[in-house]
């Protein structure tokens, strides 16, 4: 008999908004190379589609991704590469993700260890779910952050706070996860899609340029001076002033009536 073949990442649009889903729940929906290629082909939908408006990322089964599959390299091999991977496929996706002038939920349904961990934090708003946890367990392997972590850490949780998670590998709850600031909100565990989708929808259905356009500030605004700031917002402004969903804003709030925002 032909095996079943099940998709590790599933995609569905609705409403403007593309649902990936990591589905390998017997493995915690650990990366291998079909969960990247996955990832890879639902980023380049979502660049070329302009009926998507906004992603929602999240797990299939109890865990939300524990990071990179660990049956997958050969540990006996005499010499192994390990930034092949990254090159290849974790920094691409990474890259892609912050570059995509569209919004990026990421509902976290449990357990997100080493690369599932910072692969939620470079999404651009995170909810958990309260039995969600966050795990830099890099180091329990003898290996470094990546995906993004050392970079995300410092920036959203401080510099205290982030090397004690990376040194430790210690698990930080949901709960502690939104005091500091790593995540933008941990609501109840049957709350969690509903909350995302609702979310993702109002975000699909708003200004896309004008969020892609806030996505790009916001993130410029780590490496940039004041003044480079402010210029940053004049060119953007002067923009997004030209698109359609400026004037249908301002028509609306005249009109004392909802924006219907076409996205341009
Ligand atoms: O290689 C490179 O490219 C370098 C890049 C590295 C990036 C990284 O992400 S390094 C970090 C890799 N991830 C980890 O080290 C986490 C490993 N997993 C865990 O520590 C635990 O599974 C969790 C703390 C995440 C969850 O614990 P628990 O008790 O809730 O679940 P479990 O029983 O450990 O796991 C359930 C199943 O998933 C289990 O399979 P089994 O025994 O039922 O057949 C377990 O082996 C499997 N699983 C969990 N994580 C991974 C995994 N299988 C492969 N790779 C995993 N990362």
């Amino acid at each position: 008999m032909e095996p079943i073949l099940v998709s590790p990442v599933l995609e569905s649009l609705q409403a403007g908004v593309l649902r990936i889903t990591l589905n390998r729940p017997e493995k915690l929906n650990a990366f291998n190379p079909g969960v990247h290629q996955g990832l890879a082909a639902a980023m380049a939908r979502a660049e070329s589609e302009s009926a998507i408006r906004c992603l929602l990322i999240t797990g299939a089964g109890r865990g939300f991704c524990a990071g990179q599959d660990l049956t997958e390299r050969d540990m006996k091999a005499a010499a192994i590469d390990l930034g092949t991977g990254l090159e290849a496929w974790y920094n691409p996706l990474v890259k892609r993700m912050r570059a995509l002038p569209k919004p990026i939920v990421c509902a976290v349904n449990g357990v997100a260890a080493g690369a599932g961990a910072n692969f939620a934090l470079a999404c651009d708003i995170v909810l958990a779910a309260r039995s969600a946890s966050f795990i830099q367990a890099f180091v329990k392997i003898g290996l470094v952050p990546d995906c993004g972590g050392s970079y995300f850490l410092p920036r959203l949780a401080g510099m205290q706070r982030a090397m004690a998670l990376a040194m430790t590998g210690g698990r930080l709850s949901a709960e502690d996860a939104e005091r500091w600031g790593l995540i933008w909100k941990c609501v109840d565990d049957a709350q969690l899609q509903s909350e995302a989708e609702k979310l993702a929808i109002a975000l699909a259905a708003g200004p896309t340029r004008s969020i892609g356009f806030i996505k790009n500030a916001m993130y410029a605004s780590a490496n940039n001076t004041l003044a480079e700031q402010l210029d940053l917002e004049r060119d953007l402004q002067r923009e997004v002033g030209k698109g359609e969903d400026y004037r249908e804003g301002v028509a609306a709030f005249l009109e004392k009536r909802a924006p219907a925002f076409s996205g341009k």
